[in-house]
């Protein structure tokens, strides 16, 4: 018999590779969308709702609780938008004005009553800055032990970042949250760069999903055209998606589990996520006083990218090969 689906709650700052993660976590029947917060990061907190709300009423989705969160980081300013999300945030695709609407309560609101009203511990998917998910875990303490994982995707670890030399954009544009987070106590898997910048669809692959019969494929194709032409590339990467791919299908992912700091500090290195990889003996002998103030995290150092487009494109009911 199949497992049942996998209680999850996703949170977004769609975003045009949260498109795409959406699309894979609807109409995924391994997963089970109990509700998305949203969250300012690659567009204001507005456009974020608006976007995730459009896509899900374009591809006729489930009725989830879909709930605006923090409008700005803990400390800083937001950064400006990456132009490759185009000026609505998700690709200017045109979608209709949606029909659903975000609940009436704050994000970190719509967490506490989803885990509350779980018979379960949910699996909460971050795809996103962290700010949602570091106010949640400081105002409910009590429900921490209805979270069995945080699965972020966030960080760099042996590639270069993408918001500055050493740091990824989630966790720049947070830092603090995602210091909180990864130093929760609660397990933590990070999806970072490296594994991020792995999966990806050619312009070939991509005719094949504006060819499908499915909407959401359809829609997929479109976003992943438009980050091709943005740059211009031969492919397109399925970014945030391939976070909720792992969690669909955990063993296409390899981890190494590692203590990280996240560097708090201003200057050139803010946000960067720094991992040590020093051996567990070496730590022991001689850094035993530092052991406790880091956190151990699984980190994700690489994915078996044909699997997880297969999975991807599989789901959309597009077959590609590799
Ligand atoms: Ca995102």
């Amino acid at each position: 018999m199949d497992n049942p689906p996998l209680p999850i709650l996703l949170d977004v700052d769609t975003g045009a590779d949260d498109a795409l993660a959406l699309l894979l976590a609807v109409r995924s029947p391994a997963l089970d969308v109990r509700a998305i917060t949203c969250v300012a990061g690659n567009h204001p907190l507005s456009n974020v709702v608006d976007n995730t709300l459009r896509l899900l009423d374009f591809v006729d989705a489930p009725d989830v609780p879909v709930a605006a969160g923090m409008q700005q980081p803990l400390l800083e300013a937001m950064r400006p938008p990456f132009p490759l999300h185009g000026n609505d945030g998700m690709a200017d695709l045109g979608l209709p004005s949606p029909r659903r609407k975000p609940v009436g309560e704050h994000a970190v609101e719509l967490m506490r009553r989803t885990l509350q009203d779980a018979d379960e511990p949910l699996t909460v998917v971050a795809l996103a800055p962290l700010t949602n998910i570091a106010v949640f875990l400081r105002m409910y303490p009590d429900l921490h032990a209805k979270i069995a994982r945080i699965v972020s995707m966030g960080g760099t670890f042996r590639v270069p970042g993408n918001t500055s030399p050493t740091a990824e954009f989630n966790v720049r544009q947070d830092p603090e949250a995602a210091a909180m987070v990864l130093e929760s106590g609660l397990p933590v898997t990070l999806y970072p760069l490296d594994p991020f910048r792995q999966v990806r669809f050619n312009r070939g692959e991509i005719a094949d999903f504006l060819a499908a019969d499915d909407v959401a494929a359809q829609t997929a194709g479109r976003i992943m055209l438009q980050m091709c032409d943005y740059f211009p590339a031969d492919s397109a990467l399925i970014g945030d998606a391939g976070t909720v791919a792992m969690v669909v299908d955990p063993e296409g992912a390899t981890t190494e589990r590692l203590p990280i700091t996240v560097d708090l500090a201003g200057g050139v290195n803010r946000g960067r996520t720094v991992f040590d990889e020093r051996s567990q003996k070496s730590r022991s002998t001689h850094s035993h006083w530092w052991q406790t103030s880091q956190a151990a995290i699984d980190v994700v150092a690489r994915v078996d990218a044909d699997r997880y487009r297969r999975l991807f494109a599989g789901t959309l009911g597009v077959q590609v090969g590799g």
